[in-house]
């Protein structure tokens, strides 16, 4: 299936972008606002940038989104510049590609297309591999149509390689039959991929419950925020750091010692953007477990880029679809040693007035972070009574010392104590006592 990938590569290729608002949608939206995201993602794909059209909209014109003489307009656009590729900042329909991709004789992609297209590049682990195919299957699958009739209507048939490049598989035959082949094969490949990620569900579900008595935290943010640096600074994870989008793709999850004797689970995951892609979403439900089921979310903010407060709004966002939005959280201002515009970053800090300054690279206010961190672990405090044999000195100690409010009761060989835990402490009672805990 390497070739559907291939197919929306854009790597190299001469971009136009285009972002449509339809009036009233966005009132503040200046050019470089627009479409500055999409900027960042198409350059990050590995595009050359070479004009950008941003469109006001009264009502999407359904055949072609923008309107048909804008359409036209921009045809011209794409002319002038030896553009090959157009670059949507708006999801597009199979049939609105098709129209478009007639009146601009090049290849066009939308928003989702290419964030699935960065997610292939960047992809290491077995798991991410398949979660981005299929998602890229399931996007590209109601396109395969278009692909071949773009061939047949912009590039003639076999030999393709001109304007539009939908690199190789021109020399496959266009026929019906060959569609339907390609569409079964499609299918097939759906399915196997469907239960390969099923049975890592599974098992990331079992690693997830096994780590029940743990308090966990998970580092959400926009993508290249510096989650993965201080996932680093903070335990001895060794993940890859790059000033590059979505350098991370899979989660990695490791102990850190936030105070003498206080451990918590933290995880580093991939990061945000706007609008992710619905279907990339779903593909990376194991990937995003983590998240879904965190104690306690550390928002990871980039506070030295210009666009801090779209991108908090963008991981909002995307929490929210996760269902992850009522969830506890802090909000760290990351690259806090590399403030270049103080006026957004001290409206940031007026927004989020709890918000710790921190910087991932210098290490900077990293012992307030683990401070904080830990007052919130213990603040998670829990009554229990646990059962113990009177001869479990070990046990009896142990609450003895880190316990709140306690009362104990004898009867036989048994004692029963009710004491005040902190989730890390019932994590240690947990280990010494498994089987004797009541929840009150
Ligand atoms: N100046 C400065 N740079 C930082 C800081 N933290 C991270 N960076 C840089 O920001 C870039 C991105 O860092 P990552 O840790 O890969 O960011 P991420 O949030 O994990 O990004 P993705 O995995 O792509 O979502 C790297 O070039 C880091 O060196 C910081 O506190 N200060
Ligand atoms: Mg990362």
């Amino acid at each position: 299936m390497e070739k559907v990938r291939d197919q929306l590569k854009v790597q190299q290729e001469r971009a136009v972008l285009v972002g449509a608002v339809l009036r009233g949608e966005n009132k503040n939206t200046n050019q470089t606002d627009v479409l500055s995201e999409l900027t960042a993602l198409a350059e990050s794909a590995g595009a050359v940038i070479v004009d950008r059209f941003i469109q006001k909209l009264n009502r999407i014109n359904p055949a072609t989104y923008i309107g048909s003489g804008k359409a036209k307009m921009l045809a011209d656009r794409v002319k002038l510049k030896e553009g090959d590729v157009v670059i949507f900042d708006n999801d597009l329909s199979p049939a609105q590609i098709r129209e478009l991709e007639k009146i601009l004789e090049v290849k066009v992609l939308d928003r989702s297309e290419l964030i699935l297209d960065i997610f292939a590049t960047r992809a290491q682990t077995h798991q991410a591999k398949l979660q981005v195919e299929l998602a890229q299957l399931e996007y590209t699958y109601p396109r395969l149509t278009r692909m071949w009739s773009h061939l047949d209507t912009v590039t003639g048939g076999a030999g393709a390689g001109g304007a539009g490049a939908v690199g190789g598989i021109g020399t496959r035959g266009t026929g019906e039959k060959q569609l339907e082949i390609d569409r079964r094969l499609v299918n097939k490949r759906i399915s196997e991929l469907k239960r390969s990620i099923a049975a890592i569900d599974k098992r990331k579900m079992r690693e997830i419950d096994g780590r029940g008595e743990f308090f966990k935290i998970s580092l959400v943010g926009y993508t290249n925020a510096g989650k993965s640096t201080l996932m680093n600074a903070l335990t001895d994870a060794h993940v890859y750091v790059e000033d590059q989008l979505f350098a991370t793709l899979d989660t990695r999850t490791r102990k850190w010692e936030t105070a003498s004797g206080v451990e918590v689970l933290l995880s580093d995951t991939v990061g945000f953007v706007s609008k992710l892609p619905h279907h990339l979403v779903a593909s990376f439900k194991a990937t995003l477990e983590e998240t879904v089921n965190a104690d306690l979310l550390l928002h990871v903010v980039d506070a030295s880029s210009e666009e801090a407060f779209e991108q908090i709004k963008s991981v909002e966002q995307v929490l929210k679809e996760l269902g992850c939005d009522q969830k506890e959280m802090m909000v760290l201002l990351n690259k806090s040693d590399n403030i270049a515009n103080r006026a957004v970053f001290d409206s940031v800090q007026t927004v989020f007035p709890d918000a710790i300054s921190v910087s991932a690279k210098t290490g900077l206010n990293l012992d307030e972070l683990a401070k904080t961190v830990t007052e919130r672990v213990r603040g998670g405090r829990i009554r229990v009574r646990v059962t113990a044999d009177i001869t479990d000195g070990k046990l009896q100690s142990y609450l003895k010392t880190v316990a709140k409010d306690i009362q104990e009761e004898y009867e036989g060989n048994t004692v029963q104590i009710e004491a005040t835990l902190g989730q890390n402490q019932l994590t240690q009672v947990k280990r010494l006592a498994p089987q004797n805990i009541e929840y009150l």
